[in-house]
Order: C-alpha cells, then structure tokens, then sequence
C-alpha cells in the first residue's frame, strides 16, 4: 500500500471510532410507566433500550419533574421469593437491545408530586454513560402495548 492510501485509510478508521464514541444510534423504544393515583405511592417507568452502535453502553441515571428521585431496580428470583433491588446501572450491550420491563430492570419513582392518570406523559431524562443525556417522555398505561 502506498503512503497515500494508507493515510486515507487512517483518517477513515479514525472518523468511523469517533462516530460510535459519539454514540450515536441508541433508542428507547415505547416508554411508558405505570398509573399512580394514590399520593404517596411510588411509580415504575418501562421502556426498550436499542443500541445500534458497536459499543457497549450503561443507564446510570434516570430523572423527572415529577419525581422527587428515580432508582434504577431490577426483581430477580431468590429461593422461590421476587425480591426487588437497586443497581447502580442498567446495561445495554453493543447491537442488542435490553428489555426495561415488569418483572425485571424497572425505573422506580419516589416523592411524586403529581397523580399519574391513564393518558398522562411523564417526562423523563435518562443519563447513559456513552450516548449522554436523553429527554423522552413515557405514556401512563395499565401494561405495555408491546406485550402479548
Ligand atoms: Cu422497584
């Protein structure tokens, strides 16, 4: 290869990494969280995460108007109990995409301070590690439209 071509070659491969540093092509796929009528009750966001890019990303955190403050949780199966804990992160492999859903990852919201009626939108601000800050807004619903 002559010197040219192999420059021309570098500066390719260089603005090709810089695009998925960039990290671009990640997103969330019909969000939409739970009704919370009674005060005082904590709320739970869903939705698909897509990552399109060839680099792993991570949800660290999650924000609301609404919401006094949001944990990232996930349920799992202890002994034959649903036991629900904190992680400090939601992971989203490269090229895959990472079910937030009931049952598994969820958003929880605290110290709402305002009702979430069937209809309402409840804007979100979801922080990944890669692609940055996202603003979405999630549907209140009974269940997913997606689900069967
Ligand atoms: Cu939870």
């Amino acid at each position: 290869m002559n010197k040219i071509a192999k420059f021309f070659l570098s500066v390719f491969v260089v603005l090709c990494f810089s695009s998925s540093v960039l990290a671009e092509g990640l997103t969330i796929i019909d969000p939409w969280a739970r009704p919370v009528i009674i005060e005082g009750r904590p709320g739970a966001a869903y939705f698909i995460i897509r990552n399109d890019t060839a680099m792993a990303d991570k949800l660290v955190k999650a924000t609301s108007p609404y919401a006094g403050r949001i944990e990232l949780h996930v349920h799992k199966h202890e002994n034959g109990v649903m036991k629900m804990m904190q992680v400090s992160s939601i992971p989203v492999a490269a090229h895959a995409i990472t079910s937030v859903s009931p049952g598994g990852y969820h958003l929880m919201m605290f110290d709402l301070n305002k009702k979430l009626a069937l209809g309402d939108e409840l804007p979100l601000t979801l922080t990944f590690e890669q692609a940055g800050v996202m603003n979405i807004s999630a549907k209140i619903l009974k269940k997913a439209l997606f689900q069967k």
